[in-house]
């Protein structure tokens, strides 16, 4: 496939509901679009880099700069005979995962537009609707958190996950297990805690969460290790899994139980397929993480969790949670039994809305 252009796009949208991790709280997302076009097609990439570096040190500015002085260069330096290629042609580049993923993302879409069939289909897909679940930021009260786990509930969602911090843990998992003694609930603390809290985390261990997300600091494979012994609930890391072979190590260590894969941490589609892979050879049951994505990412973050081994339901919820409106046509939208179709029409098989993109542009940049 041959890439004539490639345009970077950085946005700001507005969020539905403001969002509160251990790391902070934020009411709108910044966020980079990368448009790759060749032979009359075009495909269509996000970079979930955020603005600021709190949840990974990339940020939405350090991706714009290597992208446009390193990345893009090098894909526009000659074709590459498929998408599954642009991770080597961006070996050279050190690190910069995020980056990568942005545009090797859009360069899949375009090749399955190309071959006319869904994304998920040259991903290696196998259902046609996926698992959804919510991520429920940190709330100024338990009455606020059960009205949000009231609200996805009842429009049907499989599980529900909460964010976590020192301090506020324990009292809104057994608020919820009291309210719902059946619900499929986890805990995501985006590392903010360390192997001194031992003893909260495992005061976690009466309340059946299906898992404890990220609860030391990304670099801390021996610690998860540590922790995970002694505890009966799961561990899953996502931070930490930035590659197929950072899950070996880990699976090796016995740093977790649980996998949270997002293409956008680990470098793109490629290394998605490989990590999934790895996991399904170590009997690790995967999940597909959200970043707060438009209906670009979300669509790429849809086609993928159709592969075999994305076992539990993902942080994929439907387009109305994050933005009003948003970016593609038609939006997702999640059924009663708590579940998004995979879009059956070619490439990421959404329209992108594009004046809404230009709409929402802050800075746009054409290469060459
Ligand atoms: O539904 O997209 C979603 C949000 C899921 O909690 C979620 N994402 O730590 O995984 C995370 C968190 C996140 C959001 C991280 C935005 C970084 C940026």
């Amino acid at each position: 496939m041959r890439i004539e252009t490639v345009e970077l796009r950085r946005l700001r949208l507005p969020l539905v509901r403001a969002f509160e991790t251990s790391f902070g709280r934020t009411d709108t997302r910044e966020f980079l679009l990368v448009r790759v076009a060749g032979e009359g097609l075009a495909g269509w990439g996000e970079c979930v880099a955020e603005q600021d570096p709190f949840y990974s040190a990339e940020t939405t500015a350090t991706a714009w700069g290597v992208l446009r002085d390193h990345l893009v260069p090098a894909l526009l330096s000659g074709p590459v005979a498929h998408p599954r290629d642009v991770w080597t042609r961006l070996s050279h580049v050190r690190g910069h995962r995020m980056a990568k993923a942005g545009l090797e993302m859009a360069a899949w879409d375009l090749f399955a537009r190309q071959q006319g069939v869904p994304l998920a289909r040259v991903l290696g897909g196998t259902r046609d609707e996926i698992a959804s679940g919510v991520s429920i930021g940190i709330q100024p009260s338990l009455d606020a958190l059960a009205t949000r786990v009231d609200e996805a509930v009842s429009a049907g969602y499989q599980r529900v996950k909460i964010k976590v911090k020192p301090g506020y843990d324990l009292a809104p998992v057994r608020y919820l297990r009291e309210r719902y003694p059946d619900l499929a609930l986890m805990v995501d603390a985006n590392a903010a805690y360390t192997l001194e809290d031992t003893s909260a985390l495992q005061a976690l261990d009466a309340w059946q969460l299906t898992m404890i997300e990220q609860p030391l600091d990304e670099e801390d494979l021996l610690h998860h290790a540590r922790l995970q012994r002694s505890l009966r609930t799961a561990v899953c890391l996502d931070e930490s899994i930035v590659s197929a072979r950072r899950a070996e190590e880990a699976f090796a260590l016995g740093a977790c139980r649980i996998v949270n894969i997002k293409p956008g941490r680990v470098g793109g589609h490629a290394e998605s397929i490989a990590l999934h892979d790895a996991c399904a050879r170590h009997g690790v049951p995967v999940w597909h993480g959200g970043m707060l994505e438009s209906g670009i990412g979300r669509a790429h973050n849809v086609h993928l969790a159709s592969l075999p081994n994305f076992s539990l339901p993902g942080d994929i919820a439907a387009s109305a949670r994050y933005y009003r409106p948003d970016l593609v046509d038609p939006e997702f939208v999640v059924s009663a039994r708590g579940t998004l179709c995979v879009p059956d029409g070619p490439g990421i098989g959404v329209a992108v809305v594009e004046d809404r993109v230009v709409h929402a542009t802050l800075d746009h940049l054409t290469l060459p």
